[in-house]
């Protein structure tokens, strides 16, 4: 079947860009895994690397099943075009490694994932590009830092760890009148809930590990945006910077996950939206953040460009940092472990874990809390996540009060 760019959200995750018919009916896309493509003479071979015919020359520069799953994620996120990668942050360097030199500068919001920021900070500093980190929730500060040595603004909404939103069109008004490019991390929301770039980013990456791949089976990634920013960071950031290709068998697994993207999504949020409900009524959580509870203080930018408020929440507790990490010691279906997205409910320590590359005082500074708890909540039947949490907090807290409560199993709660 052939879909158009416009089709519904659904269709384009299940049939965009591939048409079975010229692929002997296969309903799955073929798996390329040749790393070289022969040519039918040196003059074919001397052109395709010219780029005066679209050969495939060598697995590094791209593969037919590849680009099948380009055009998908293109179609997804309404861009020109994508670049699909071995990870995210084989998206996330390849496109930085392209987009500047050294003496630009780059205005960061100022919470990322750990190794994002270790990239700016332990990376592309190094290089003597010049890093800003800039409080973006507030768009009137980029009009502060803002000037014609800033080449990119890099920002993810909601951030991970802590939830803050960024207003993307309002950053993007304001990248717009200078020769610098937005670039947005969207893995939380995916492009089911959140399209970046027709709130007018120029770029958008994703971790295609988490919910894009679904099932914690795959690690991979994608930046998407116009042909010639594709062009240009696949010949340079991915050809000669990173080297980070994705395996032909990574893309078969994506293309499934992909399928059932919208499906898993719906269900990430309805599980979410309950589960943040209990946390916040529990008299021993002190803090949720989630961007669908109405006392979220950035609730109606969530509404303004999100579709729905997500799959991650964050959480502190009223408690001593030894409580939180008994708390989560305490699960016992909810596994903790690093990454989002999937089938699982995952739970993990943010500065003991995935942020453990910020030192103590760079912790404080870029607004991440030594106590929150980061939560990705999964797809089993709501009442059994929430019951485990239950079971956890009343251990950690009637255990502090005296009261010797020990749980048994996975009550469902009343
Ligand atoms: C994590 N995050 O548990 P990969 N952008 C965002 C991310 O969350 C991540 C990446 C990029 C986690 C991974 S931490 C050791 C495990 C917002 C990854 C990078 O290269 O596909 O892992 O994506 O938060």
């Amino acid at each position: 079947m052939k879909v158009k760019h416009e089709a519904n959200f659904a269709t384009l995750a299940i049939h965009a860009a591939y048409d079975a018919k010229q692929h002997q009916g296969a309903l799955t896309p073929p798996v390329h895994i040749s790393s070289t493509y022969a040519f039918e003479s040196v003059e074919q071979g001397g052109a395709a690397f010219q780029g005066e015919n679209d050969r495939y020359i060598y697995a590094r520069l791209g593969s037919p099943s590849q680009h099948i799953l380009e055009q998908r994620l293109a179609a997804l996120e309404q861009a020109e075009a994508a670049l699909a990668t071995a990870s995210g942050m084989g998206a996330i360097t390849a496109t930085l490694w392209s987009m500047v030199k050294p003496g630009d500068e780059i205005i960061a919001d100022l919470s990322l994932y750990g190794c994002t920021f270790s990239f700016l900070e332990h990376g592309l500093k190094t290089f003597g590009v010049k890093i800003s980190y800039v409080d973006l929730t507030e768009p009137e500060n980029l009009k502060h830092h803002i000037s014609s040595q800033t080449k990119l603004v890099y920002s993810e909404s909601p951030s991970n760890p802590n939830m803050r939103l960024i207003d993307i069109a309002a950053l993007a008004e304001i990248t717009g009148q200078y020769d610098c490019k937005l670039m947005i991390d969207n893995t939380y929301c995916t492009p089911y809930l959140q399209n970046p770039i027709v709130l007018g980013a120029d770029l958008v990456v994703h971790s295609a590990t988490k919910y894009l791949g679904g099932h914690g089976d795959l690690i991979a990634g994608f930046v998407a945006g116009s042909q010639e920013d594709m062009d240009r960071i696949r010949m340079f950031g991915l050809k000669d910077m990173t080297g980070a290709v994705i395996s032909g068998f990574d893309v078969s697994l994506l293309l499934r996950g992909l399928k059932t993207l919208h499906v898993r999504m719906d269900r990430h949020c309805e599980n979410a939206q309950k589960v943040a409900a209990y946390l916040a009524q529990s008299p021993h959580v002190k803090n949720t953040y989630y961007p669908g509870l109405t006392d979220f203080p950035q609730q109606p930018l969530a509404s303004k460009q999100m579709r729905q408020a997500g799959g991650m929440i964050a959480l502190e507790l009223n408690g001593t940092k030894e409580q939180s990490a008994q708390f989560v010691n305490q699960l016992q279906m909810i596994m903790c472990a690093v990454s989002l997205g999937d089938a699982e409910t995952l739970i993990q320590h943010p500065a003991s874990m995935t942020h453990s590359t910020y030192t103590e005082d760079e912790l404080s500074a870029h607004l991440i809390s030594p106590t929150l708890i980061r939560l990705s909540v999964g797809l089993e039947h709501v009442d059994d996540i929430i019951a485990d949490l239950h079971q956890a907090l009343e251990s950690v807290f009637s255990a502090a009060s005296g009261n010797c409560f020990s749980p048994s199993g996975l009550a469902i709660l009343a």
